[in-house]
């Protein structure tokens, strides 16, 4: 049986869908359209011509549930110590040189279908664009199901209202007010951690990592629950890095190319490459954090949720004169950013004070909330027997494919743990800011507290204002943070910070001096700082309240306790506002004169509801075609698919209705010019102060419209484009673009 015809019996969901939406007569006879058809018939759900049409609303309306369970109390917070992971070693060569099939540029040797080859291998890149370059560190990733702890705490199971509640123990009842410890939850994880292995790369060492879809093994018989893949493919994108369509892992190429699916399925492999090479051999275009994370079209939130997160922090051994200075992970070098570095015999290093953190927000079951969602009438996860209760899953992260306003978790993690420790040396460190949740977006402060943390319920708050658990009531801002980075790497200067907001899928990064408070006084052994969220986001829709748009002065949720330790040697220097650390890369004096013909892509809420309301220019996603721009100021309406080695000016615009949208473009950084029809290339706007910076992701306001400059250089192929509110982006807020 081929790839194809072995699963060409079942159309999928939401091609389902999004074909019923469009006229269902054009497919009737496909075979997954007479599965369903009985049971959407039966539900009142079909209109007589098979075109959903207006009952599509009605529909969804009957299908949301907004009801999610009230995670248990984790009793004692800021115990668990932060778990850093340490960078992973490489596969020796002449272990992967004996693979049965071992990496390499020959024709088809990409992945284990055997029909994709490299595009672009080390040692072709050209002399003129900093090529050739060696050949890449190999990596093995396995895809593997696992269980994963979020706290050694006891817990508390609690309702709503803050109050104690009956929990379950195997499925039977246990009498409220039992003090509990939680179970595992189950991941699917990139070698079965959460987070991820960290690879810590460099420039002009390109890395191939070969990831192996294990997720049909089960050694440990756990319960997959009902999210993640019910395929169970896999795909991983390496967000955001400068990488070929191939390795890019995003689906729309998979469809057409490599798979031929929406990802690699059980015992397959693909190797990716990535480069380790910035945009047009331009060392302006380099970054220096990325992280790679599952792609699975419409499944992507429901596997990053359980667990498919991994780290990439990007190292520059490279001086770059008047561009900028070396950032090796060396303090003693070049920026002298705070960084120790170990290099060890098998290739990799790592490199103290220099800490990632992954921040994710997660929601146990208590037991009680009954598991009932939209795609509980498609038979995705057949074991589940949804809509119903499942007791014997209590204390395991819980998920909703589709919630109305988008999901949020009320247990903010960090790197995995719940309300975790981390103790500091008095010296400067580097902290690498990720936001690897699925909707929820932070914004940080660092606080110092007297009376320390006190449980939401104590304080008497309860519903949406449990989230985050604790408070810190009489907390004070006491230090600022000194901005580095943002996605698209240094900045061109140091921003000085009191605040900061972090949206999904951005990362932004600080140096932290632990030797002094903001009114210069030092700090000593034993003191504490929080790292606490003032974002109230109750929802996925958007926040509440911020510093930008109306403060809670009681929201103040630490997130990560900070201790202060030792003195130790300290041999980085701080940045000063006027530090270049990485100059940007030209912006041609007339790009205003490019206005009129940009791109012009509108995300929005659509009205057609159920699986296809998340929109972009009126069309949900589209694996198949190229998206037109909408009407631009020059009459055009020209499709996504710029010519290699171009650049050109797409507008993003927020189609309003109150949501924000963060909008991630595959491929290359771009830099925001204009915003809510500004010029902001030398003065940026006051609320996103980090526009000055490149990007991969365009934080949207509501009804905010973006004008992002940006190149397509060095390969050719499908990208897309898509919300990384990744319960936007798994109901169809994503579109193809090409680069031709
Ligand atoms: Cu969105």
């Amino acid at each position: 049986m081929t790839e194809e015809s072995a699963h060409s019996g079942a159309i999928r969901r939401r091609t389902f869908l999004r074909i019923g939406a469009a006229g269902a007569a054009a497919v009737g006879l496909e075979a997954g359209f007479s599965l369903l058809t009985p049971a959407l018939a039966e539900r009142g759900l079909l209109s007589p011509d098979g075109v959903f049409g207006a009952v599509a609303q009605a529909w969804a309306d009957a299908i949301y549930t907004e009801v999610f369970p009230t995670s248990p109390l984790v009793l004692s917070p800021f115990t668990d110590e932060l778990p850093v992971p340490k960078a992973m070693a490489p596969t020796p060569q002449n272990v992967y040189s004996s693979w049965a099939k071992p990496p390499g540029p020959g024709t088809g040797q990409q992945s284990s279908l055997g029909n994709e080859t490299h595009q672009l291998w080390p040692d072709k890149i050209p002399a003129s664009l900093g090529g050739p370059l060696p050949d890449p560190l190999v990596y093995k990733i396995d895809v593997q199901v696992a269980a994963h702890r979020f706290t050694t705490s006891k817990v508390l199971p609690i309702n709503a209202k803050g109050q104690p509640t009956v929990s379950f123990d195997a499925g039977k009842p246990v009498a409220a007010g039992t003090q509990r410890d939680l179970p595992l939850s189950t991941i699917y994880g990139f070698n079965g951690t959460f987070p991820g292995p960290r690879i810590n790369a460099e420039y002009g060492k390109p890395a191939l990592v070969r990831f192996t879809n294990q997720l049909d093994q089960n050694p440990l018989g756990l319960d997959r629950q009902d999210f993640g893949t019910p395929d169970p493919a896999a795909l991983t994108h390496l967000h955001n890095a400068h990488t070929a369509p191939e390795s890019d892992g995003n689906p729309h190429y998979s469809m057409t190319a490599g798979p031929r699916h929406e990802g690699f399925r059980v015992g397959q492999w693909v190797d990716q490459l990535y480069l380790n090479w910035p945009a047009g051999g331009d060392d302006r275009e380099k970054q220096s954090f990325f992280w790679f994370h599952d792609h699975v079209m419409d499944h992507t939130g429901a596997n990053v949720y359980k667990g498919k997160v991994g780290l990439y922090p990007i190292y520059d051994p490279k001086p770059l004169g008047t561009l900028g200075g070396t950032d090796v992970g060396d303090e003693r070098q070049g920026l002298r950013l705070p960084g120790v570095r170990t290099d060890h015999s098998d290739g990799s290093f790592d490199v103290d004070y220099d800490i990632p953190l992954v921040f994710f927000d997660v929601r146990l079951d208590d037991g009680v909330t009954i598991h009932k969602d939209i795609h509980d009438t498609l038979g995705q996860f057949p074991d589940a027997h949804n809509p119903r209760t499942h007791p014997e899953w209590w204390g395991k992260s819980f998920y909703k494919h589709f919630p109305n306003h988008g999901f949020v978790g009320d247990i903010f993690t960090v790197n995995g743990t719940a309300n975790p420790t981390l103790e500091v040396k008095r010296r400067k460190y580097r902290l690498r800011f990720l936001d690897a949740s699925v909707a929820r977006i932070y914004e940080f402060k660092l606080m110092a507290s007297t009376q320390g943390p006190k449980s939401a319920t104590s304080l008497g708050f309860e519903g949406d204002e449990l989230e985050g658990q604790y408070r810190i009531p009489d907390a004070q801002q006491c230090m600022r943070f000194t901005q580095i980075a943002s996605d698209g790497g240094l900045l061109p200067f140091p921003l000085t910070r009191d605040s900061f907001e972090l949206w999904p899928a951005k990362r932004r990064e600080f140096v932290v001096d632990f030797t002094r408070y903001q009114d210069g006084s030092p700090t000593t052994k034993g003191d504490v700082i929080y790292l606490t969220n003032i974002m109230k986001m109750p929802n996925g829709r958007m926040w509440t309240n911020s510093t930008r748009f109306g403060l809670d002065a009681q929201y103040k949720v630490p997130v990560l306790k900070i201790v202060i330790g030792d003195d130790a040697p300290d041999d980085s220097v701080m940045p000063t506002p006027t530090t270049p650390l990485r100059a940007l890369p030209p912006l041609p004096a007339n790009w205003q004169s490019m206005l009129d013909n940009r791109l012009i892509f509108e995300v929005e809420r659509g009205s057609a509801g159920g699986e296809i309301e998340w929109l972009i220019n009126g069309k949900r996603f589209d694996p198949a075609n190229v998206l037109r721009s909408l009407k631009n100021p020059a009459g055009n309406t020209p499709v996504a698919a710029p010519k290699k080695d171009s650049f050109n000016l797409w507008e993003i615009s927020n189609g309003g209705g109150g949501w924000v949208h963060p909008v991630h473009l595959h491929q290359e950084e771009h830099r925001v010019v204009m915003r809510n029809g500004r010029d902001v290339t030398q003065v940026p706007d006051p609320g996103h102060s980090d526009d000055i910076s490149r990007e991969d992701t365009v934080a949207q306001d509501p009804s905010e419209r973006v004008i992002i400059y940006r190149g397509f250089r060095d390969f050719v192929g499908p990208y897309v484009a898509h919300c990384h509110n990744l319960n936007h982006e798994d109901h169809a807020m994503m579109f193809a673009w090409s680069i031709t």
